[in-house]
């Protein structure tokens, strides 16, 4: 009787699957790798196609999107074997019970809130424990209109600074007053702060312009609903 042939393996891709000598296949990494086993005479030669799969080990995962008080943020996990990533949805902070996220956006801290509504119905809105400030910090009266850069403390600490579009001076309503700071901010006769200059844009851009000042002027006389851009 004639003794077994004497065979070798090799592997075309030893990152993906490494052979042994006795024809043994072991995963490496995820991939495609073709085994060959080839006689030692060189005269037959088979070859396999082996696809190895990995089954995942995530990693604790990072944020890649933070949450804001109107958008769910999203978490990314990477496999630790094979470099693969899943997101997940990370909830709205809280806040977001606040604002109806059909006419609101938000930007970093600042709530853009576009419906008007007293100091009170928004104290309601958010808890009995939260807090209503104007800019300069004085207390708002509960019957007062909420007015751009007004800051609202919620009981957890939550701070959110509330911005009326087009109404850069804080008092609740969109007049003729607004629309003249609009245009000397777009004329450089005034330096907007930040909660002045998001109620003031509000034809799109990061800049004031003479158009927003138009809008703000047409929406004070009710010839124009202004929308957040
Ligand atoms: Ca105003």
């Amino acid at each position: 009787m004639r003794p077994n042939r004497a065979v070798s393996f090799t592997s075309s891709d030893e990152n993906v699957a490494k052979v042994s000598e006795a024809g043994f296949v072991e995963g490496v990494s995820p991939g495609i790798t073709q085994i060959t086993v080839t006689s030692d005479d060189g005269k037959i030669s088979k070859t396999v196609t082996v696809t190895v799969t990995c089954s995942h080990t995530w990693n604790e995962g990072e944020i890649t999107k933070p949450a804001t008080a109107i958008q769910q943020g999203e978490k990314t996990f990477t496999c630790t074997v094979c470099s693969a990533t899943r997101t997940e949805k990370v909830d709205r902070l809280p806040g977001a019970e606040l604002i109806d996220t059909d006419t609101a956006k938000e930007i970093g801290n600042n709530v853009y809130l576009i419906l008007e509504q007293t100091a009170a119905a928004l104290v309601a809105l958010t808890g009995e424990d939260a807090k209503l400030e104007k800019a300069d910090g004085a207390a708002v009266n509960g019957n007062e209109i909420v007015g751009s850069g007004m800051t609202l403390t919620k009981a957890d600490g939550t701070k959110l600074t509330l911005i009326i579009k087009g109404d850069n001076d804080g008092d609740g309503m969109i007049t003729a007053a607004d629309a003249r700071y609009a245009l000397r901010v777009a004329v450089s006769l005034e330096t907007p702060n930040d909660w002045q200059l998001n109620a003031s844009i509000v034809t799109g851009g990061d800049k004031v312009t003479a158009a927003d000042a138009r809008a703000i002027l047409r929406a004070a006389v009710g010839l124009e609903d202004l929308k957040l851009t």
